[in-house]
């Protein structure tokens, strides 16, 4: 009998049994280096305001990385700000705080006087960990010691390495003066690893205090979005994608948006023109997704400033409706609400067109990684992308990855050992094969216009 004509994408191997088979997720998700399709991170040729021995500080440098940044994230003041006796001290006095005295009250109160179990405190002593240093140190100096001797640049590329991660996408916001400057100054020095990301949430969900600020760089653009300042807008988008060399445009939208915008929104209907008439056809004249990240309300608690920000239930009919009004528009989706989850999930199934991405933000944590990631599975079976960091202090890529393999390994394990009791021949290779579209493959097909 002729050998049977082996498909060409059923790649050859043994099939596994189950413990074969969690051996080989853990290996293919440990080996496979990552497209982070989310950061905030930057190159240090946007400046580091970390004082070392190494490189000029920056004090409004973008590159943040060290114990003191990890420790005064916004995950862990909110956590602290939580705990503190009423006032000792009030979120006012705790900003005017020097960076180390807050990190030194941090570190004493989240992980000194209670145990550190949240998956913030975690993710620090994760990170010091693999970095080779004692997580149980009582004081900050030793930590602050190592980090003060490290050069960003070789500690940028040990903590890619450590993460397993070789693409890193950023945020670049043009209505953020530090950022803009820094663009505009033409002294970026492009580094290969890092994409550029033009993010707009004021163009979308504040029209005319954005019209207003392009209007003073030199765009005759006018807060009711006529013919003309829809061109401007068009031409505004294009300078700055080109600029940035960017892989995508983004926007963060609240729980309350809509497409099409409702009318008891007035204010929302100039962003949904800007959007519709300006932003889209851009991206697909462009060929770039559009990445909406729907469902984060701003400011619920103002006295906490980037920690006072909190989820809420979008809308999955305006992203269907986005999907099916523009065919020719790839879309970039993730939900902060974890009540939006299953219905994403389905919805992608109805739109080649929109590839849902990522544990977002408050949905990054283990319980809801596993429960998400596992009813993605079934539902997309491998077309989506599992999980972005989310960074916004340089070594946090070390524990998002490793506590996101972590849950992500067994939620695979299950459900390729699942697939093998019906008699499919699960090998090594196929699950090598998938793993690499999760972790890189299907972001990179997706900004590149090919199909997962
Ligand atoms: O808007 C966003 O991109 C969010 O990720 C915010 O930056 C949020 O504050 C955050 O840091 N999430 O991790
Ligand atoms: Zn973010």
């Amino acid at each position: 009998m002729a050998k049977p004509k082996r498909h060409p994408k059923a790649p050859a191997g043994r099939p596994l049994n189950a413990e074969g088979i969690a051996k080989a997720v853990r290996g293919a998700l440990a080996s496979q280096p990552v497209l982070d399709i989310h950061t905030h991170l930057y190159p240090s040729s946007f400046g580091t305001p970390v004082a070392n021995r190494r490189v000029k500080v920056d004090p409004a440098g973008l590159m943040l990385w060290g114990i003191d940044e990890m420790l005064t994230y916004h995950y862990l003041v909110a956590e602290l700000l939580r705990v503190v006796p009423a006032g000792q001290p009030s979120p006012a006095a705790f900003w005017k705080m020097p960076k180390e005295d807050q990190a030194d009250l941090i570190w004493k109160t989240l992980f000194l006087d209670r145990s550190p179990v949240s998956e913030a405190c975690r993710g620090v002593l994760t990170t010091l960990g693999r970095l080779g240093l004692k997580p149980g140190e009582k004081s900050l100096a030793r930590y602050r010691m190592f980090f003060a001797s490290r050069n960003p640049d070789r500690h940028l590329a040990d903590c890619m390495k450590l993460a397993n991660v070789e693409t890193i996408t950023m945020t670049n916001d043009p209505f953020d003066d530090n950022e803009r400057s820094r663009w505009m100054s033409g002294k970026i020095r492009r580094d290969p690893r890092f994409r550029a990301v033009l993010r707009l949430d004021p163009m979308i969900v504040a029209w005319p205090a954005a019209a207003k600020r392009m209007a003073g760089w030199g765009y005759r653009v006018s807060d009711r979005p006529d013919r003309a300042t829809i061109q401007e807008a068009r031409r505004f988008l294009k300078d700055w994608l080109h600029m940035l060399d960017a892989v995508y445009i983004a926007a963060s939208l609240p729980p309350a948006f809509r497409y099409p915008s409702r009318w008891d929104n007035p204010g929302a209907a100039a962003g949904e023109l800007i959007l519709k008439e300006a932003i889209l056809p851009v991206c697909a004249e462009e060929h770039l997704p559009f990445a909406a990240m729907i469902g984060s309300e701003r400011g619920v608690n103002p006295e906490l400033k980037g920690a006072g920000d909190m989820p809420g239930r979008g809308d999955i009919r305006s992203v269907t409706n986005l999907c099916r009004t523009f065919p020719n528009n790839r879309f970039l989706v993730t939900m902060l609400s974890r009540e939006n989850q299953h219905e994403l999930a389905v919805a992608a199934r109805k739109f080649p067109n929109l590839m849902i991405f990522g544990c977002w933000w408050f949905l990054n944590n283990p319980s809801l990684i596993d429960e998400i990631t596992t009813m993605r599975v079934e539902i997309l079976g491998t077309s989506f992308i599992p999980q972005h960091s989310d960074a916004r202090i340089l070594e946090q890529l070390i524990y998002k990855w490793e506590h996101s393999r972590e849950v992500i390994g067994p939620v695979l394990a299950a459900k390729y050992q699942a697939l093998a009791r019906t008699g499919w021949p699960v090998t090594a290779p196929a699950i090598e094969r998938d793993v690499e579209g999760y972790l890189r493959r299907n972001a990179a097909g997706f900004l590149a216009g090919a199909k997962g």
